[in-house]
């Protein structure tokens, strides 16, 4: 309950939240200590571990490595069941709105309930949208579905809300991990206009005057994998 607790309040007080994504699979186990101290020292108020094609023991280990050294909360953003663990503090039980491929909607869903049984995992629904981007990604290609083009801003509105609608508790507009654009200010603002729920932003943010475009256009957290990766100094950035 509390991670999301958490991100509830800090949307009331108009905290702006950033998460910072290790992707297993890039993430080299002798340097996972050290990227998680620049983390702690800097603006990130969360970790989310994560990826398309990692498997379980590569996430457990990393995960159990990163709890060890910070005290932020590390969410589980998984690309597929494989990823769960319960050295997490919480998982994005995300279901792929944008798409129409029942295995991302409902199926790997359902196949995620055995292991979350034997587990004490904070459990938070997630409405993922993946948006037109500039080019294919991984999110398209592994799930077979196509982002919702900019064009149909109200269509991605409608879609954000029938998330709401159905009880989902965050709203998560995806570009798709080193996006060429974000998440357009206008399209943020048109979903924002209509939900009630936390809303994420993540996708090509490589620059602080797109996290702050993303923040002061509505989004309530904002998630960085890739500019981090490239290019720790990035941390120091935010800060200045
Ligand atoms: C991907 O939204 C996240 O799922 C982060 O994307 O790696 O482009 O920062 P980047």
């Amino acid at each position: 309950e509390g991670v999301y607790k958490d991100i509830q309040l800090q949307k009331q007080k108009k905290q702006k939240l950033l998460a910072v994504l290790i992707d297993p699979d890039k993430m080299l186990p002798e340097k996972a200590v050290g990227f998680v101290e620049k983390i702690n020292k800097s603006v990130a108020t969360h970790i989310f571990v994560g990826g398309s094609t990692v498997d379980l023991y590569k996430t457990e280990i990393l995960v159990t490595k990163i709890k060890a050294k910070t005290k932020l909360p590390v969410i589980l953003f998984p690309g597929d069941v494989s990823q769960i663990t319960g050295e997490a503090d919480a998982l994005l039980f995300l279901s792929l709105l944008s798409g129409r491929n029942p295995d991302y909607l409902i199926g790997k869903q359902v196949q995620a309930i055995a292991t979350l049984r034997k587990l004490s995992l904070e459990v938070i629904s997630t409405g993922y949208l993946l948006i037109e981007n500039g080019k294919e990604t991984a999110v398209q290609k592994v799930t077979q579905t196509q982002p919702m083009p900019w064009a149909d801003v109200q269509n991605i509105v409608d879609t954000a809300k029938a998330g709401e609608l159905l009880g989902m508790k965050l709203i998560y507009l995806e570009a798709g991990s080193g996006a060429i654009h974000p998440v357009s200010d206008y399209i943020i603002k048109r979903v924002k206009n209509e939900l009630e729920i936390p809303l994420i932003v993540g996708g090509g943010v490589r620059s602080k005057q797109q996290l702050e475009n993303a923040y002061s256009s509505g989004a309530d957290m904002v998630v960085i994998g890739t500019a981090f990766e490239d290019n720790e100094s990035f941390f120091d950035d935010l800060k200045k």
